[in-house]
């Protein structure tokens, strides 16, 4: 269990706060109207909308702009015009050495395996492949995304020598600090973007079950993981300028970039609480994170840990009981 250092959601007296960030001055005006004010699946349909339909740029490589030139614009490196950077690597490259075994290839951070199955708009959306070193791609494979397992017989820091940033377990793959909130919004966005509500496109969907993330399912995750990393590494100006970059091309935005405040509103549900003589009980659905539970008497007091942990059932839900101790006012959820 690892704890975020910042609690993300607090709960005070059944009151769910979370954080919030003014809109960015450049979106298009408008572009967002039908979503404000909204939170939940209302927001996510609503944004959905928005960026759904969007301008297909063909993968396959060829005569026409395909999407490994969109790469050497989108992931170019601003010290050097010739030549890219490797996401996890971090290692400029020149953009010449596409598809060499020794140069760059496309990156799908969604792994295509986990419900793109090579099928278009979804495996060519750019807002969802980065350039990076064969090498690096090949190592990461098809790991999702999570904070490495230390204490595991497989973990090794480098997870490969040409991305001295990474680390790896078993099972996930941690990219370099700088493009942990990057990465996490570009898989908001592709749970965002991609529903099934058209018969070619997939329902893509995170989670913290990560036994769920196999190559017969469209599950990607962890989601926890991703929820801090997007509070972690905040929209910085080179992420709003590949964003303006995929929208010239794509015709569509990520809005988890443009508005990072939907982040929590899209992917935190809410909570729903039932009291009883000594105990409530708080259930969330599988979407959200794992956590662990708090409590405290005042405002200001120590919080103390609550014993019993937040539980997955069968039925994709989180639950955990609450005792209601003498003194006791406060509760709070934290991300782990
Ligand atoms: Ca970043």
């Amino acid at each position: 269990m690892r704890k975020c250092p910042i609690p993300s959601l607090l709960l005070v007296c059944g009151v769910l706060l979370v954080s919030s960030a003014a809109s960015r001055a450049d979106t298009p005006p408008g572009y967002y109207a039908a979503a404000e004010g909204k939170t939940g699946a209302a927001l996510r349909l609503a944004l959905h909308q928005v960026i759904h339909n969007h301008n297909i740029i063909p993968y396959a490589s060829g005569t026409r702009f395909d999407t490994s030139d969109a790469l050497r614009v989108l992931d170019q490196d601003p010290a050097n015009t010739n030549n890219i950077i490797g996401i996890y690597s971090r290692q400029s490259e020149p953009s010449s050495s596409f598809g060499l075994t020794t140069g760059w290839n496309r990156e799908h951070l969604w792994c295509d395996s986990y419900g793109l199955d090579g099928r278009e708009p979804a495996y060519s959306d750019l807002n969802n492949l980065r350039a990076e070193d064969e090498n690096v791609n090949s190592s990461r494979g098809n790991k999702f995304f999570d904070i490495s397992d230390t204490n595991s017989a497989g973990y090794r820091k480098p997870a490969h020598a040409e991305a001295p940033l990474t680390s790896t377990d078993p099972d996930s793959w941690e990219p370099p600090a700088s493009v942990k909130g990057d990465i996490a919004r570009a898989l908001f966005y592709m749970a965002l973007r991609y529903t099934g509500d058209v018969g070619s496109e997939p329902a893509l969907s995170l989670t913290d079950a990560t036994v769920q993330i196999t190559s017969t399912t469209n599950f990607m995750g962890r989601l926890s993981t991703l929820l801090r990393w997007s509070q972690a590494d905040p929209v910085d100006a080179a992420e709003q300028l590949r964003n303006d970059r995929v929208y010239s091309y794509q015709n569509n935005r990520n809005p988890f970039v443009d508005r990072p405040d939907w982040v929590a509103a899209a992917f935190i549900p809410a909570l729903s609480i039932a009291r009883a003589s000594s105990t409530f009980t708080l259930a969330w659905t599988n979407e959200a994170p794992a956590m662990s539970a708090e409590q405290s008497t005042e405002l200001g007091s120590a919080w103390t840990a609550v014993t019993n942990a937040p539980a997955l059932t069968a039925s994709n839900t989180w639950t955990i009981a609450l005792p209601l101790a003498p003194g006791t006012r406060l509760f709070r959820l934290r991300l782990q």
